[in-house]
């Protein structure tokens, strides 16, 4: 009696393991034959994602991401293009049955120096600050002569050119005759 049920049970698991392999061997034949897609980011945002000569085409979403579904598996030219001003990114990719390539974010913008994308896509710096290697830095601000004027650009005032001389900068008189451009507009003596 107690083999029976012993044989009954092994039986029984054997059914459940030949389930189990012909649905592992089902998924993986369902993996290997279907479409597949290409999916990505584009920074800054708005972009046209398209596969010359094919059907696939794609609009980059608010958050600049995209996915081109249904693609059959082969090799093929991802071509990305944004506007104002027009910018053409293209590349190899090569798409497999039934997986999603993802091509990862593609720049339109050299994130280690624009302040509006520093380091990242989307991290904007504060007014005034500049993007260096990628990370926010609020640039010196000197005014070594005390005239209210400083000697680099993005500080807030226009720039000092004589930072050695408190009579010379962007809101002083031109003196005429005494070769120095005291108003700092690149011209020497102007009006005279
Ligand atoms: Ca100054
Ligand atoms: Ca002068
Ligand atoms: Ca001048």
């Amino acid at each position: 009696m107690r083999m029976r049920r012993v044989v009954h049970q092994v039986g029984l698991i054997m059914i459940c393991l030949l389930a189990l392999l012909v649905g592992v061997a089902d998924a993986q034949g369902k993996k290997s034959t279907g479409p597949g897609g290409i999916k990505g980011g584009v920074c800054p945002g708005a972009a046209l994602v398209y596969i010359p000569g094919r059907s696939f085409v794609a609009f980059t979403g608010p958050d600049g991401t995209f996915e081109l579904s249904s693609v059959p598996p082969g090799t093929y030219t991802l071509h990305v293009e944004v506007s104002d001003p027009t910018q053409v990114h293209e590349q190899q990719v090569t798409v497999l049955a039934g997986q999603v390539i993802d091509v990862g974010s593609i720049p339109f913008t050299d994130l280690n120096t624009d302040p509006n994308h520093c380091g990242s896509c989307g991290n904007a710096c504060s007014a005034g600050q500049a993007c260096a290697a990628g990370a926010c830095v609020s640039p010196p601000c000197t005014d070594l002569d005390g005239d209210g004027f400083y000697k680099e650009a993005g500080c807030g005032t226009p720039v000092d050119c004589d930072d050695n001389d408190a009579s010379v900068n962007p809101g002083a008189v031109e003196i005429c005759g005494d070769s120095i451009d005291n108003n700092c507009n690149g011209t020497t003596d102007e009006n005279c």
